[in-house]
């Protein structure tokens, strides 16, 4: 039986990497007085790494201008990640970034049900307590069980670990819970976790990865119904 939904933030809930924490990468590199940008291609292809301090230092590691030394350049990535933080908090403000369809519905027909849901991401959690409020309104808390955070994991996705720890603090079994998500690293970690996902291909992950299983169809929403049916069908075994 279908006991709880996990959300992944970035791409799933709404199209942040793209319109939000990129930009925000570029605000942060013009603060800085860098002369670096990320074009979306780039930006795409760094995407493979998860963690936005990480992202910095594999793109730091390609570059003749970064600083020479690992102690200077994890020196710079903090403070760069810290300065697109703050942007993107910006961005958020500005109401730069909106849900993606079918999101808001759901998450409140979740609740309504009484099933639980967290939040199970690698983002920072600034960001997602900036975001939320945006999106579900100010009441936002109301609908999460537990928010699991970047700060909360040694490892972040693909790694297993954050969802992980959100069956722990909901003391479920993975086969209780569906994950929802974008990205193959997201998709990897659930399912390591023993975890069911509903993929939502978004705008860097159009396509779904091999043995994903079970994708969102745009043209037909999933509704709790349905998301019931489709878990027991796609149910992994822990
Ligand atoms: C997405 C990520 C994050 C964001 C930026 O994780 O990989 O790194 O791009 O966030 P998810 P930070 O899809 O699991 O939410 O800069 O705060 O790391
Ligand atoms: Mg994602």
């Amino acid at each position: 039986m279908l006991e709880a939904l996990l959300w992944d933030v970035d791409g799933t809930l709404a199209e942040t990497e793209r319109d939000g924490h990129r930009v925000a990468f570029n605000l942060a590199f013009a603060e800085a007085g860098l002369p670096w940008g990320w074009c979306e291609r780039r930006y795409g292809e760094l995407l493979q790494v998860t963690g936005g301090r990480e992202r910095l230092l594999a793109d730091m590691a390609t570059r003749a201008d970064a600083p020479a030394t690992p102690a200077a350049r994890e020196a710079l990535a903090r403070r760069l990640h810290a300065l697109k933080n703050a942007a993107y908090a910006r961005l958020v403000a500005e109401d730069r970034l909106r849900a993606r369809p079918g999101v808001v519905g759901l998450i409140r027909a979740a609740r309504a049900a009484g099933l639980r849901q967290a939040i199970v991401t690698t983002t920072s959690r600034a960001n997602v307590q900036a975001l939320l409020p945006r999106l579900l309104g100010p009441d936002w808390a109301n609908c999460f069980d537990a928010l699991l955070c970047g700060e909360d994991v040694a490892a972040k996705k693909p790694d297993p670990e954050v969802y992980t720890l959100a069956l722990q603090r909901l003391g479920l079994a993975p086969a209780r819970a569906l994950a929802l998500e974008d990205s193959p690293a997201g998709c990897q970690a659930a399912q390591a976790a023993g975890v069911a996902v509903l993929l939502r291909p978004s705008a860097y992950f159009p396509r779904p990865p091999d043995g994903a299983g079970w994708t969102w169809d745009e043209a037909r929403p999933p509704d709790l119904t349905a998301l019931r049916l489709g878990h027991a069908r796609h149910r992994a075994v822990a």
